[in-house]
């Protein structure tokens, strides 16, 4: 059993639907969906701005690989191109975080390997990976340099014009029911 955080994106295409797509994707694995947000690029490439958004999601049968493999057949299918690294796409679904039971409760994974990177090794330093987590779980901690940290100090420590580029919008990726899959 593992419980995901899952940083969505896509500055491409029709962006709401392909981030839609990801939430039917996962399906019944969803335990929270964020708000949409629209976001300045980041990393320095030029490009459109981004739609973000974070998942949660669950599955008894699912190792954090599964969680990578899954997101990957769901950036194939939206036709994502690999070409500039951080440049424009699609659809981007990166594992966050990923925890596994441990004593009574859950506990984050830590991974050096390049193919899963666990924690994401670039989402403290993200707002529109911060902003939106903190929607879904105030509470949430993260790993930095071995130290866990509070998301939510993470984020008052970026740049204020990091944080001014992550603005919400009025697009949801559920139906108002809640209902998801
Ligand atoms: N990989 C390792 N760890 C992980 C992980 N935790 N989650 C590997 C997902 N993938 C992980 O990714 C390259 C390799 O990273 C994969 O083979 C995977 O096994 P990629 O998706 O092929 O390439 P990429 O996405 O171009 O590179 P990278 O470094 O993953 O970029 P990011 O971190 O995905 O950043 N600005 C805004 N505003 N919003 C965005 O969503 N996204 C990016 C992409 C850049 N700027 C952005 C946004
Ligand atoms: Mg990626």
């Amino acid at each position: 059993m593992t419980r995901a955080v899952l940083s969505i994106g896509s500055n491409m295409g029709d962006r709401l639907e392909l981030l839609r797509g990801v939430v039917a994707g996962f399906g019944a694995r969803i335990r929270a969906v964020s708000p949409v947000y629209t976001t300045a690029p980041w990393g320095g490439v030029d490009q459109d701005d981004f739609l973000n958004a974070v998942l949660v999601a669950d599955d008894l049968d699912y190792d954090c690989h599964d969680w990578l493999r899954h997101g990957q057949r769901l950036e194939e299918a939206a036709g994502r191109e690999r070409t500039v690294r951080w440049g424009a796409r699609t659809l981007d679904v990166d594992i966050v975080s990923c925890a596994a039971p441990a004593g009574s409760g859950l506990r984050a994974l830590h991974r050096t390997d390049p193919d899963l990177t666990l924690p994401h090794p670039q989402a403290h330093r993200r707002a529109f990976v911060l902003i939106p987590w903190l929607d879904v779980e105030p509470d949430a901690s993260l790993e930095v340099d071995g130290t866990t940290r509070a998301v939510r100090d993470l984020l008052a420590e970026l740049d204020p014009a990091e944080r001014a580029g992550v603005r919400h919008t009025e697009f949801a990726l559920v139906p108002a029911t809640g209902t998801v899959s």
